[in-house]
């Protein structure tokens, strides 16, 4: 498959610049139209950053068949341990987190390291959109309609050296702001990593938004980590650091639970959680789950990312 560039747009897809201003206009060029995303301004002030909508183009190749998730499954269900451990904790407590300025260090093994704020990072990248379904480890699936540039094209520019053979990025530190932080409940701050290989395939993306919008703090503003064929905890959120190794980093659900989640996390129906199965999920839709679906090796993208484990032992690398 070919890595998307995000210049590559048809003309005919470029929303106007006008529609900036007008958020119905900018979701229906998007196909919103029919559902379920509630418009009204209490939904909008959640999003964390403010102004204007940028220029979102769908990648039609990263596109599920399956319907999105409407905005509030998708914002108001989360996992986001340091602002609390039940789904409805992260929307309720994250609310005055602040995203503004942010900045994120780019350092270890590679040519161009440094700091740069979110609109340096932002900058040269077309922002897209790609649907992409979402598969957390606890059995629990959705569909999302993220908004944001590969993550191939975000590491090339710090030029990876050859002994960059990872790469970790580690989630803001303050406890401040952040009450999950003030127990030990994972060890802080919470990191992951990804072998280059993975960090570079084309499907790897950097979420800044969802639904033509920024994202809101509870899904992991400003910018997070969206691996469509990993369980969901690889999707490290509000990332501050990012880090080329040598070594395999770190992970923090590995570190709190080694023999229940490892490093690689490929999502596969063959292998169970030690306390439960992972071979069927629930689509989480409305305020209840739907019925029970299978599970996909590599949550469907096996066409896509297979060949990355080929030879590999994938009960002993999960
Ligand atoms: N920093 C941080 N990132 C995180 C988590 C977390 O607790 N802290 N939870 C992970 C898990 S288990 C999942 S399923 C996804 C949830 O993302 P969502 O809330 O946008 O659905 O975020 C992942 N990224
Ligand atoms: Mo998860």
């Amino acid at each position: 498959m070919n890595r998307p560039k995000p210049g590559r747009i048809l003309p005919s897809e470029i929303t106007p610049e006008a529609v900036h201003q007008d958020r119905r206009r900018l979701l229906a060029t998007l196909g919103y139209a029919g559902v379920g995303l509630a418009l009204g301004g209490a939904t909008a002030a959640r999003a964390a950053r403010t102004g204007p909508v940028p220029t979102v183009t769908r990648n039609a190749k990263f596109v599920a068949r399956e319907t999105p998730n409407s905005w509030d499954d998708i914002t108001s269900y989360n996992n986001f341990y340091e602002f609390g451990l039940d789904k409805a904790d992260p929307k309720e407590n994250a609310q005055d987190f602040r995203t503004q300025p942010w900045a994120v260090e780019i350092a270890g093994e590679c040519d161009a390291p440094g700091k740069l704020t979110l609109e340096d990072i932002l900058k040269p990248h077309a922002l897209e959109e790609r649907i992409y379904r979402f598969r957390c480890v606890e059995a629990w699936s959705m569909v999302v309609p993220w908004m944001g540039f590969s993550l191939a094209d975000l590491l090339t520019r710090f030029k990876p050296n050859s002994r960059a053979k990872y790469v970790e990025f580690t989630t803001l530190l303050d406890p401040r702001q952040m009450p999950g932080q003030r127990r030990a409940v994972l060890e802080w701050p919470y990191v992951e990593g990804l072998r280059i290989d993975e960090a570079m395939h084309p499907l790897s993306f950097v979420a800044v938004g969802l639904y033509g919008r920024w994202l809101p703090n509870q899904n992991g503003a400003p910018l997070r980590l969206v691996l469509p064929w990993k369980y969901g905890f690889k999707g490290i959120k509000s990332i501050v650091r990012i880090r080329f190794t040598e070594r395999q980093p770190r992970n923090s659900w590995n570190i709190a639970a080694p023999d229940e989640y490892g490093f690689y996390a490929n999502v596969n129906p063959a292998v169970d959680h030690p306390r439960w199965s992972q071979a069927k999920e629930r689509r989480l839709g409305g305020s209840l789950f739907t019925a029970r679906v299978d599970t996909l090796p590599f949550n469907g993208y096996g066409e896509e990312v297979a060949s990355l484990y080929r030879g590999m032992d994938l009960r002993k690398y999960f």
